[in-house]
């Protein structure tokens, strides 16, 4: 197989950054199966017309149902909203289709299993929108830990703080109502802590956690709305029905101990992503808005040079680093997308699932589900009992 047909069905943010992935993917990595935008699809013609135009999609269409019954569709990339997540990825399954999710998964730990199930009765390929896992700094701090070069790990702190929702007039979008996204910040930036904890420490075995909605009502949006919506001065409100922050503290099954905190309020922090891990021998540092770099301590440099060191992941050393630009060239947000498609894609050819798919789309699904049981109950919960 040299080339496989992509439906993707959203538009907005993810549908570009996805859009994107593609696009620089056959010019960068040109010995992989060729992803060809053959079909964008979302529910205003006009404005999925646009995005076609200028995304570079050869088709658009507003039925998503059309669109996975296509026999020339090979895989069907799913970042509308949240809530449609669940009818479009078992559709996709049973008409035979690969497909991508992003996160979370679903609105329920109950959809996302059935999710995986009609997947693997369909015996398609399934990946999760993980994108972070892709950076090389990141797959850097995961190659240290494996080859035992942190040593015994004992925390994972993880904070994920954006500032978009500080503003009490910052409208109603469909991020802040529960029957479309499911949460709030736990979701949308606690998912990716959770799996990046998952792909670097391992299973979560119990939480505890504590949630707030700072502004409960919010003036209606003129439209659905995403990051940048406008209320265009609607008297009426309406109330927020998800998180504006959660934290929760963490056991995992090596016995290490975890924190995280996910927030739409943290003033003057627009998306920073961090993780910090501490083990017997070493320490790791990770700041996405500064992805390219990963801060390292060994306690066994010698004592006049200890101290934590910036290690530069854009040397050809570094997992997919030598595919762009030369040594020392810094790469961005973008390009985990782009890495994340050509796991899915080798992923096919190789016929094997990718890595991360619906087995840890559902893992991390669960460690959401049990901290918002935590916060519910006032109580640590263990994962494994949902
Ligand atoms: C918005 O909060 C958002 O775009 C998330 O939805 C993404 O998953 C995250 O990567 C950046 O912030």
């Amino acid at each position: 197989m040299t080339k496989l047909n992509i439906g993707m069905v959203g538009y907005k943010f993810m549908g570009k950054a996805h859009s994107n992935a593609y696009r620089a993917l056959p010019m960068f990595f040109p010995d992989r199966i060729t992803p060809n935008m053959k079909v964008i699809c979302g529910r205003n013609t006009a404005a999925v017309s646009a995005a076609a135009a200028q995304f570079g999609w050869a088709e658009h269409t507003s039925d998503w149902k059309a669109l996975v019954s296509r026999e020339d569709i090979d895989l069907i990339d799913i970042n509308a909203p949240s809530n449609a997540h669940k009818e479009i990825a078992v559709a996709a399954a049973q008409a035979g289709k690969h497909f991508y999710c992003e996160k979370p998964l679903a609105l329920s730990l109950q959809d996302s299993r059935e999710m995986l199930e009609a997947a693997e009765n369909a015996g398609v390929k399934h990946m999760v929108g993980f994108n972070y896992r892709f950076a090389p700094a990141v797959m850097l701090a995961k190659r240290l830990i494996d080859e035992g070069r942190l040593g015994d790990i004992y925390h994972f702190r993880a904070w994920f703080l954006q500032d978009w929702l500080v503003d009490p007039d910052f409208p109603l979008a469909w991020r802040l109502q529960k029957e479309i996204a499911g949460s709030g910040a736990h979701g949308d930036l606690g998912a990716h802590l959770i799996d990046m904890a998952y792909y670097l420490i391992g299973d979560i075995t119990e939480v505890i956690g504590m949630s707030e909605t700072f502004i409960k009502e919010r003036p209606l949006p003129e439209e659905t709305g995403g990051l940048s919506a406008t209320s265009g001065n609607q008297a009426e409100t309406g109330p927020v029905t998800v998180d504006d922050a959660t934290l929760f503290l963490a056991r995992f099954g090596n016995g290490a101990l975890g924190s995280f905190e996910a927030t739409r309020f943290a003033t003057g922090h627009r998306s920073t992503n961090s993780f910090e891990i501490n083990g017997s021998k070493g320490s790791v540092i990770f700041d996405f808005e500064r992805m390219n770099e990963l801060q390292v301590y060994f306690k066994d440099d010698k004592e006049d040079v200890q101290g934590f060191r910036r290690v530069l992941a854009t040397d050809p050393a570094h997992a997919y680093s030598g595919v762009w630009w030369p040594a020392g060239h810094p790469i961005g947000y973008e390009h985990t997308f782009t890495h994340a498609f050509v796991e899915f894609l080798d992923a096919i050819e190789q016929d094997r699932q990718p890595v991360p798919n619906f087995n840890d789309g559902v893992k991390c699904q669960q460690v959401l589900e049990a901290v918002e049981l935590s916060v519910q109950e006032r109580k640590w919960i263990y994962v494994a009992s949902l």
